[in-house]
């Protein structure tokens, strides 16, 4: 028995080590834009699928996000109250900054990794930050209500109270059909947290609203996944998936946002929905997936505009992401790479 687990101990050892080594390998593919040294990961962590958590690891999730509602704000902007406010109003502050641009990927990957590690470090979380498999929901079923990641105890709670005629504006379209609730969320952890940033750049104390779309459902489907999945080069890959306004129809991103409806269509203060960081951790996943299917030249495709307006200036790997006072300023350079630091995770499938 001691024999056989010493065996099983020097092998795990040795699985380590060989990952590491590969990894290694890996990154060095890589020459210009010079991830190994000082970006080497001490541990990468698994970000798995919601329902992939054990009951535990989702009430644990939940609670460290409870967590970050509860702890002080950290910066100055307008209405926030926690820690948790924080993140909702740097995504305010910078929107017209991180959206419909070159950046848009990059930012929100920084973002998330900055969410997911004051999870970790504030509130003594252990796993990592969990993603929404769209596919999951939206390819057998024409509605998500029944959806894990809706669960009043296991998930985030449901929709919100029905508020007829309730209609969401997003990007350029002034009416979205199809929503259904509206108003308040009733149940689930997140019933009783109000917010205090936005909707839109008006910090107002309001309840987390919730309007399933299920027309919706159609743009975030396993076919429109392969479909992305194609794009030969990051500006298709960005534009195809981001969608709208740029886009004269929706694609994955807006799916995601609109299925939800109410806050989360609310292209200022949707991360005042917790189920924002799972629904755009699942877009991380997409990108790293296109990335992971040609490193070599992907690990570095960055591609648009830097802004909105003209002067026009094209986006490099040295573009520096901020994070208001929440992280130190990072070049995309460093964030290409989800298994190099500060990021260190990587994707369960
Ligand atoms: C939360 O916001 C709603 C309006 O959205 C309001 O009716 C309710 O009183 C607020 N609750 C608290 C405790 O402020
Ligand atoms: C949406 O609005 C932007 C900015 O006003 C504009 O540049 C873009 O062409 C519009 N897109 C569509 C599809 O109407
Ligand atoms: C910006 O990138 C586009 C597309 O890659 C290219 O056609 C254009 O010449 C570049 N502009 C500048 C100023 O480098
Ligand atoms: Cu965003």
């Amino acid at each position: 028995m001691a024999l056989i687990f010493r065996r099983l101990l020097t092998w795990t050892v040795f699985a380590i080590f060989l990952s590491t080594l590969v990894h290694a390998r890996n990154s060095g593919l890589n020459p210009d834009s010079k991830p190994a040294k000082g970006n080497q990961c001490r541990e990468i962590i698994v970000r798995k699928e919601w329902r992939d958590l054990s009951a535990a690891d989702k009430a644990r999730y939940i609670g460290a996000v409870k967590c970050m509602q509860a702890l002080p704000a950290s910066t100055h902007l307008p209405g926030v109250r926690t820690r948790f406010d924080d993140f909702q109003a740097v995504h305010v502050a910078l929107m017209i900054e991180v959206h419909q641009v070159g950046q848009f990927y990059p930012w929100h990957r920084r973002m998330i990794q900055v969410y997911e590690q004051m999870l970790r470090e504030d509130c003594g979380y252990t796993g990592a930050q969990p993603f929404w498999d769209w596919t999951r929901d939206a390819d057998d079923s024409e509605t998500i209500v029944n959806s894990p990641i809706f669960d009043p105890v296991f998930g985030f709670g449901g929709n919100g109270i029905d508020v007829p005629g309730w209609a969401g504006h997003f990007g350029n379209f002034t009416m979205i059909p199809g929503f259904t609730g509206g108003g308040c969320i009733t149940d689930g952890p997140f019933a009783s947290y109000n917010l205090s940033v936005g909707p839109g750049t008006i910090p107002t104390n309001h309840c987390l609203i919730r309007a399933f779309n299920p027309l919706a459902l159609n743009y975030i489907r396993t076919p429109k996944i392969e479909q992305v999945l194609k794009e030969p080069t990051f500006e298709r890959f960005r534009i195809e998936t981001e969608g709208t306004p740029v886009t004269s129809d929706f694609r994955v991103h807006d799916g995601g946002h609109i299925a939800i409806g109410g806050e989360m269509i609310d292209r200022y203060s949707s991360p005042g929905d917790p189920l924002f960081y799972l629904h755009h951790t699942n877009l991380d996943r997409l990108w790293s997936t296109w990335q992971a299917r040609d490193p070599k030249r992907r690990l570095k495709d960055i591609s648009g505009y830097t802004t909105w307006e003209p002067p026009f200036t094209n986006i490099t790997l040295d573009f520096k992401l901020k994070m208001d006072v929440l992280a130190p300023l990072v070049p995309i350079r460093d964030i290409m790479d989800i298994q190099a630091a500060p990021s260190c995770y990587k994707y369960a499938y």
